[in-house]
């Protein structure tokens, strides 16, 4: 498999930890957001969306983190990242989703620039702006998780769901990026991520200490 990457990608961190959590070796190919490459145009045949990730398996080009992830799960079952009840996958799918659809596009690299470079926001105004989305988007998934039998030492039970991968670089980009400290004012949020950066699929794959077989 090859992986249209880039390091500091939170959608594409996210596929490599499932990659991992499965134990799929793969070769990654960079995509420099910083640089542009997305917009190219032999980027953009494989991805019209111009975003990181893409997955090419057998000859096929798959994209969206989301789908990519299924996809995986799909062809390689085991471990599986998704429970085997309907009631659990709509739960662990939903606090996905809310992540990936409710937190992540309001600071990706496109997002930040427009409004910086249209609409004139300065940095630090983008930097709120990004703190401001996170911050209303993980206090409802901190909600969800400290409300819910279900959540275990990770999101959905004691083993790493959808949910888990899709969680774990918001809290990095949180930290990382945006300066924010979820430790005590999103404490079910903070001790998930840690109980899954204690284990080497999770932090292999975060943008500082990336062990890929490139
Ligand atoms: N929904 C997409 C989101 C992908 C996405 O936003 N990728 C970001 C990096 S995390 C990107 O490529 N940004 C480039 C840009 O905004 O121009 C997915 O889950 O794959």
């Amino acid at each position: 498999m090859k992986l249209y990457d880039f390091h500091g990608s939170s959608s594409a961190f996210r596929v490599r930890i499932a990659l991992n959590l499965k134990g799929i070796s793969y070769h990654r190919i960079p995509v420099d957001l910083l640089a542009g490459d997305q917009l190219r145009h032999d980027y953009r045949s494989l991805n019209p969306m111009a975003l990181v990730p893409a997955l090419i398996d057998r000859a096929r080009a798959y994209t969206e983190s989301l789908a990519i992830i299924e996809y995986l799960d799909e062809t390689h079952p085991r471990p599986p990242l998704l429970p085997e009840s309907p009631e659990g996958r709509t739960r662990v799918r939903a606090l996905a989703l809310s992540i990936a659809s409710g937190i992540q596009p309001l600071h990706t690299e496109r997002t930040e620039n427009f409004l910086a470079d249209e609409l004139s926001v300065p940095r630090n105004g983008v930097l709120q702006w990004c703190q401001h989305w996170v911050n209303t988007g993980m206090t409802a998934v901190e909600a969800c998780l400290n409300s819910d039998a279900g959540t275990g030492k990770f999101c959905h039970g004691d083993s790493p769901t959808l949910a888990d991968v899709v969680l774990v670089p918001q809290v990095y980009a949180a930290k990382r990026r945006f300066d924010m400290d979820l430790r005590r004012s999103h404490p079910t949020v903070w001790r998930i991520y840690q109980n899954c950066m204690v284990r080497s699929e999770f932090r292999n794959a975060a943008p500082s200490n990336r062990v890929t077989t490139d």
